[in-house]
């Protein structure tokens, strides 16, 4: 832990806070405001004054308006599993973090309108929960959505295991309800599926990362909830295989593919050594997998068996060496199962560097390839374990330290690594962040990548909504 002095204008502004949120809304003893200041993958240890926990919209309003006078800055925090530190305070204690856990309501579903009315506090499952209970199905997943929060979900704009058919969080997004920089609330919480009133503000803070304004409330989109689903696991030769094999399928019926993800074989096999629970449903382990899962809210619509006729013709092709369909949910979960623990299982294989990256996807297989050779090149014995949405485009090229290496060294190596991935990345014309957003961990790769005009504008459009940069500073642009 550093020893600098937490931010003395900080600490006075500590009793007005108080007025404001009440004892329940403030926590301020170090050990208590210890977990909120360390991000999931402890890579930023941070420290700060207090945990700010309004209850509701107009104490996150007062609270922000004291501290954009006082211009202490503030960093936004929901479920706290950012992968780029984006909800981590720095080390010098200057900064408040303000947790948007208790503003924690549904407030709205409509069936027909096919909309959720809800606060940023709100777990992503929870979420997915309430529109299941009404009929619907909230189209977004990811591996975090246990923990991870609406507002810090539509904050880094996330995107998921959905993406191939839904888009991401920004594409589900109708209102918002946002705290600006002087404390003023915008309710932007319109349910329009058509509004061309003026510039797309709600758009504007999707993907910030809480660096414009602060989101406490959405209005999302549903979609109809699945009557058939169909999974399989499919056993391939490698990532040109698998990509051949999204080719089928979407030349089959491209309106079915829930999701399309890309396993290699290392990958599987570090989860099935270091996960409790986790088995491959083949006999023998393969060189790379892809996970596909079919959905449809027509009755009828005859998933399973276009799912087994595209399959046995892949294996007939050579395309596919083997298949597991699940034949029930616990089948189905324990196939996900494989693909959701891939982040736990290489926290527990020690330091990683994390790579979220797309290119087109018609370019998955080359980068996974050309990345590969690249990253074994520069430090042998690096385990590549790239995974994720190849239906989408982006993969998380996450590489794992070798065995029995300095952890501090590897993770040393991280622009170095993160270097070669993104040349080739560059070259296949993709994108250095694909949905983990930039946080702490990338603002520097910005100059080079959104450099000239466009870094400009993003810079003019931060100074004139957070003129004070009380928004979590140094985040995002550099
Ligand atoms: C996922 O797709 C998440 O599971 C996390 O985006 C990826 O751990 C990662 O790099
Ligand atoms: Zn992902």
């Amino acid at each position: 832990m550093p020893d600098t002095p937490i931010s003395t204008a900080a600490v006075a502004l500590l009793p007005a806070i108080r007025e404001i949120v009440g004892e329940r809304g403030l926590i301020t003893d170090p050990a208590d405001t210890a977990p909120y200041a360390e991000d999931w993958r402890k890579l930023y240890r941070g420290r700060t004054p207090a945990v700010i926990r309004p209850a509701n919209t107009e104490e996150i309003s007062a609270v922000i308006r004291l501290c954009g006078q006082a211009k202490i800055p503030l960093v936004p925090q929901g479920g706290n599993t950012s992968m780029v530190g984006g909800a981590s305070p720095m080390e010098d204690g200057s900064e408040f973090i303000l947790a948007l856990s208790r503003l924690n309501r549904v407030r709205d579903i409509d069936s027909l309108d096919m909309t959720m009315t809800l606060e940023a506090g709100v777990t992503l499952k929870a979420a997915q929960n309430a529109a299941l209970e009404a009929g619907c199905m909230l189209p977004l997943s990811i591996s975090s959505e246990g923990t991870a929060q609406i507002g810090g979900v539509l904050a880094t704009n996330a995107g998921g295991n959905n993406t191939v058919r839904y888009g991401n969080a920004r594409d589900l997004v109708l209102g918002l309800e946002v705290v600006l920089a002087d404390g003023e609330i915008w309710n932007g919480l319109r349910r329009l599926r058509k509004d061309n009133t003026g510039y797309c503000l709600r758009q504007l803070f999707v993907g910030s990362e809480g660096t414009l304004g602060v989101i406490t409330a959405a209005v999302l989109k549903l979609a109809p909830r699945a009557r058939e689903t169909a999974v399989a696991l499919c056993a391939v030769a490698d990532a040109t295989a698998a990509l051949d094999l999204f080719g089928r399928f979407q030349a089959h019926d491209a309106a079915a593919i829930q999701a399309f993800e890309f396993l290699s074989g290392a990958g599987v096999d570090l989860v099935l050594r270091v996960i409790p629970g986790a088995v491959l449903p083949f006999a023998r382990p393969a060189p790379a997998y892809a996970l596909v899962e079919l959905a449809t809210s027509r009755p009828d619509a005859g998933l399973r068996a276009s799912l087994e006729k595209i399959l046995e013709a892949a294996l007939a092709d050579g395309v596919v060496t083997d298949a597991a369909i699940a034949e029930s949910e616990a089948q189905r979960g324990a196939i996900w199962k494989l693909r959701e623990e891939h982040s736990e299982a290489q926290k527990r294989a020690g330091a990683s560097v994390k790579n979220d990256i797309s290119v087109p996807v018609s370019k998955v297989a080359e980068l996974i390839r050309r990345a590969t050779v690249a990253c074994e090149k520069l430090i042998p014995g690096v385990r590549a374990m790239p995974f994720g949405h190849m239906g989408d485009g982006n993969i998380h090229f996450n590489l794992v330290q070798p065995e029995g290496a300095d952890p501090t060294w590897f993770l040393a190596q991280d622009h170095a690594l993160m270097e070669v991935v993104n040349a080739v990345v560059r070259d296949l014309d993709g994108s250095f962040s694909a949905e983990h957003g930039i946080g702490r961990l990338k603002p520097y790769l910005m100059v080079d990548w959104r450099g000239g005009a466009e870094l400009a504008v993003m810079q003019r459009i931060k100074q004139a909504l957070d003129p004070h940069g009380i928004f979590n500073p140094g985040r995002v642009l550099p």
